[in-house]
């Protein structure tokens, strides 16, 4: 695995995180991963539900190779041994303390959350940052409608620390999210199942911004 020192997180930088599950791509997964990494995607989460360390540290290898930090989804003790970035966690998976409390020094915690509660909990036991959704209807997760604008208002006006927009998040419907206040998007299949990733990621940093 991967050693060095965990960096700092700058957030305003790490603002587009391809949600990487190699069996949603389209193309061969290494060279989707590859070929987003090389439009400029700033952050990517691993996100495979059986653990597969050799599948991470392929991963990692490629995110390091263009200074993208990796958070690995749900399995905490692969996020510690590998020195990843950090780790996300859903509302059903380790409670938000418990994850904190076995993360090494540095590494960030990430949940996340469907309501205003969720959000305040997350915060509270310690996560530095919350994935806020679903914002539209998503096969990847079967949603089928997206938490209303108001909702996702009030949760952006309330936080303290970065909120992804999450759940069927496109290049298209991207720019009325920004416009109500995201700064932070969290994308799988729009990348990940795109003819061409890269100007998938092309037209979503264009929309995002600075
Ligand atoms: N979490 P896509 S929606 C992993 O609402 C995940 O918490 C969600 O994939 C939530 O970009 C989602 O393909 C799926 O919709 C994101």
């Amino acid at each position: 695995m991967t050693r060095g020192a965990i960096p700092v997180m700058d957030w305003s930088r790490r603002n587009l995180c391809l949600l990487f599950t190699p069996e949603l791509c389209l193309g061969d997964p290494w060279w989707t991963l590859d070929t987003a990494l090389a439009a400029g995607v700033p952050l990517v989460q691993w996100r495979e539900k059986s653990s597969d360390p050799d599948g991470l540290r392929r991963c990692m290898a490629a995110c390091a190779a263009c200074d993208v930090p990796v958070i690995v989804n749900d399995h905490i003790d692969l996020a510690v041994e590998s020195r990843a970035a950090g780790v996300h966690v859903g509302q059903d998976d380790t409670p938000v303390a418990t994850a904190r409390g076995r993360l090494a020094d540095g590494q960030i915690l990430g949940v996340s959350t469907h309501d205003i509660e969720q959000a305040r909990q997350a915060h509270a036991a310690g996560a530095d940052y919350i994935g806020l959704g679903p914002c539209h209807p998503t096969e990847t997760k079967g949603y089928d409608a997206g938490l209303a604008r108001a909702a996702l208002a009030d949760v952006l006006a309330s936080a303290t620390i970065p909120v992804f927009a999450i759940g069927g998040i496109t290049a298209d419907n991207l720019p009325p999210l920004a416009d109500l206040g995201f700064r932070h998007f969290a994308v799988s299949s729009a990348i990940l199942a795109a003819d061409m990733p890269d100007a998938a990621v092309e037209r979503m940093l264009d929309a995002i911004g600075g």
